[in-house]
């Protein structure tokens, strides 16, 4: 290569990597800001006081040139985290809970929200981000890239530069949203975990972590007694076994005397548990409660339990868990997952939430789409969450919302909590998709403020993500006009957010369908999973039960009954199959094809249309998405059209398939208003079965 050549390719290297480091994604809501002077008085230096000084230099929008005062002093109403916003600064209990204030009061600049007069206080007093992290670097259920904490390899417990730069950017991140803990590894945990190399990188990521108010907790295998600690059992009850926990709680408070404390997935999926040694999931965790209870550490137990038993799957939590309420120590938080199967596109809440009452209980929401189209499909998850929180659970009569059974109104629970499986990972933008970081930004805001709506949120997000506020204007193709801006971006952008959890639900899972994707990936659709040596709560046959005569899991009382564990007038609603909401019909009934719906149409035609309609809602997002173009910079908007089209493509694919194969079922036409099928059934049952669904990528 001659120089002139060199030369000319280090010009479009260097040009192309300005470029794209301008909007790569990577300062996620934060986006860097032509900041106005301001004039910081505080009444004292702290780690974090320091870090809520330079976010405000950093990003002043109000008066050029005015002072405020930070003033940290006891407020009871406040709560711990809580904060007062008014014209002369922020107050709070805690410089923890200034810092929060200032990413309030900075969003709120932003966003054109007042500033002043505004108090604020945390719904759930840990608001936590689960990462299904391996020791190895990979991630069960990570769709952007490997882990931020660990890595492959020798030398893979070094600290480099790179990650105390990373983990402090991670660390701002969750701390502007209010996010105040980090699981830092897998619930499949690696015994290898509690060894001391990697006690040692779990310090320093703590340290990074700590100014910004973020503890950090593990998640525990059970039988690391017997695994790495070189005793013959790991029953909870041996007195070995229980010195082994305290002694190595011990080491870890040593190391790191804030920690928070273990997460726990035991008698669950093939991991080991007290059941194990004949014990229940009460002797389990109480031991480790005991063990942690001088450090003032927790334990969050996982109801998420299950084996191949004939009983229906949606029961057994609720089974295992309900004899035992009030057995717990005081130190320990049942962690229940939203649904009471597996995080689907649409569950209705599991009836564990408000029943168990004398017990914390925290729901545990999956920010990464495992369900939801990884991070390829675009699915504002807010919706899902609200309408979970805002559950009519009636166990204290009726408003007795999951929400208000969570968040100590209801019952007295010493702790509260809320934790969602991250969506993190190595790649530039974290998240993968653009879009994706609105659920890590609707979580943390939803954690902190469950009454927040997800118009809200969107409206948020939306303004902070690709507003005209950060240094890069010239993102912009256009000028900037604030109406055009409301008319052509935010208000079409927003909708599509707001619709979009329900496009999947259309395409993938109407009605109440649940866990028919093709295996493992959970990507693609396999309706007609089911080979005959597999385990009958691991095919798709066992959720749809399509059969001549109908389709739908019957819960009701002549099939498995589940819904005796809701409680009345929900039981009964449920039971019948009139008064059974229509978006969860077919998770409580098997329904004859030609029942006739609310709209009038049989069954069979209404489960057509949803398919149909969920294909459409995507091509219109295509179209919104290509209208939005001269407000956003190329990189991102490239990025969401590409994913947008392969959504469209993948859309198909799942009505397709799903209609083919329940038509051999229902022996009825596909409605003939309804474009017909692109593809053949068994084309896609070979497809979709051998790898995730790319379908023509
Ligand atoms: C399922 C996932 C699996 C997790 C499990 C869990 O498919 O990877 O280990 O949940 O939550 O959703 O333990």
């Amino acid at each position: 290569m001659n120089h002139l050549k060199l030369s000319t390719s280090l010009f479009f290297l260097l040009f192309s990597l300005l470029i794209l480091n301008a909007q790569n994604g990577h300062n996620v809501w934060l986006q860097n800001k032509k900041a106005k002077t301001v004039n910081v008085v505080s009444s004292k230096e702290s780690p974090t006081l320091n870090i809520a000084k330079n976010e405000l230099n950093q990003g002043w929008l109000g008066t050029d040139g005015a002072t405020i005062t930070l003033t940290v002093k006891r407020n009871k109403s406040l709560k711990q985290d809580g904060f007062i916003l008014n014209e002369n600064g922020i107050t709070a209990n805690t410089d923890l809970g200034i810092l929060y204030g200032t990413f309030e009061l900075l969003r709120r600049q932003q966003t054109g929200e007042s500033t002043s007069n505004a108090l604020s206080i945390p719904s759930y007093d840990q608001r936590i981000l689960n990462h299904w992290d391996n020791p190895n670097g990979s991630i069960e259920r990570g769709y952007a890239g490997n882990s931020l904490f660990w890595r492959y390899g020798k030398d893979s417990l070094t600290v480099t530069d790179s990650d105390i730069k990373l983990w402090q950017e991670y660390a701002r991140i969750n701390a502007s949203v209010g996010i105040n803990g980090s699981v830092l590894n897998n619930v499949n945990a690696s015994p290898m975990i509690l060894t001391s190399g990697y006690l040692q990188r779990v310090k320093a990521i703590n340290d990074v972590l700590r100014p910004y108010g973020i503890k950090t907790f593990l998640s525990i295998k059970f039988s690391s007694p017997s695994l790495i600690g070189g005793l013959e059992t790991s029953d909870p009850l041996d007195k070995n076994v229980i010195k082994w926990w305290r002694d190595k709680v011990k080491e870890i408070y040593t190391l790191i005397p804030d920690f928070g404390g273990f997460l726990v997935k035991a008698s669950s999926e093939g991991q080991p548990g007290p059941q194990d040694y004949g014990r229940s999931h009460a002797d389990g965790a109480n031991m480790l409660a005991d063990a942690l209870k001088p450090y003032n550490g927790i334990v969050m137990w996982r109801a998420f339990v299950y084996s191949p038993t004939d009983e229906d799957r949606a029961k057994q939590a609720y089974t295992e868990f309900a004899p035992l309420d009030g057995e717990f120590r005081d130190n320990v938080i049942i962690q229940v997952k939203n649904g009471p199967i597996d995080f689907q596109p649409r569950e209705p809440f599991s009836p564990l939430f408000g029943a168990l009452k004398e017990t914390a209980i925290m729901p545990e929401l999956q920010i990464t789409q495992e369900y939801l189209g990884h991070s390829t499909h675009l699915a504002y998850l807010a919706p899902m969450w609200k309408e979970f929180l805002e559950s009519d659970t009636y166990q204290e009569g009726e408003g007795s919302t999951v929400a208000k059974t969570t968040d100590g109104s209801l019952f007295d629970q010493k702790l509260t909590a809320i934790a969602g499986v991250a969506n993190t990972g190595l790649d530039d933008n974290w998240t993968g998709h653009t879009f994706a970081q609105s659920n890590w930004y609707a979580f943390g805001r939803l954690a902190w403020n469950h009454e927040l709506t997800s118009e809200q949120i969107a409206d948020e997000w939306l303004k902070l993500t690709f507003g005209p506020f950060s240094l890069e204007n010239k993102n912009y193709d256009v000028d900037f006009d604030e109406q055009a801006w409301n008319t052509n971006f935010l208000n079409p952008v927003k909708q599509m957010m707001l619709d979009s959890r329900e496009a999947i639900v259309d395409y993938m899972m109407p009605l109440g369908l649940h866990h028919i994707f093709s295996p493992n990936a959970h990507y693609g659709p396999g309706p007609w999973y089911g080979p005959a040596r597999a385990r009958k709560d691991w095919t798709s046959l066992y959720y749809h039960q399509a059969d001549s005569l109908g389709i739908g899991f019957d819960r009701t009382p002549t099939g498995s009954n589940a819904t005796i564990q809701y409680e009345e007038p929900l039981r009964s609603q449920f039971n019948n199959i009139e008064t059974c909401p229509e978006d969860v019909l077919l998770w409580f009934h098997h329904v004859p094809w030609d029942y006739k719906m609310k709209s009038g149409k049989t069954l069979w035609e209404e489960l057509c249309y949803h398919y149909d309609t969920g294909v459409h809602k995507v091509r219109t997002f295509q179209t919104i998405w290509d209208k939005a173009k001269p407000y956003v910079d190329h990189e991102r908007f490239y990025e969401v059209q590409t994913k947008l089209r392969r959504q469209a493509r993948n859309a198909i694919v799942w009505k397709d398939a799903c209609l083919l194969y329940f038509q051999e079922f229902s022996n009825t036409p596909i409605p003939y208003d309804i474009e017909r099928p692109l593809h053949n059934l068994e084309d896609l049952k070979i497809s979709t079965m051998k790898r995730p669904l790319d379908y023509n990528n």
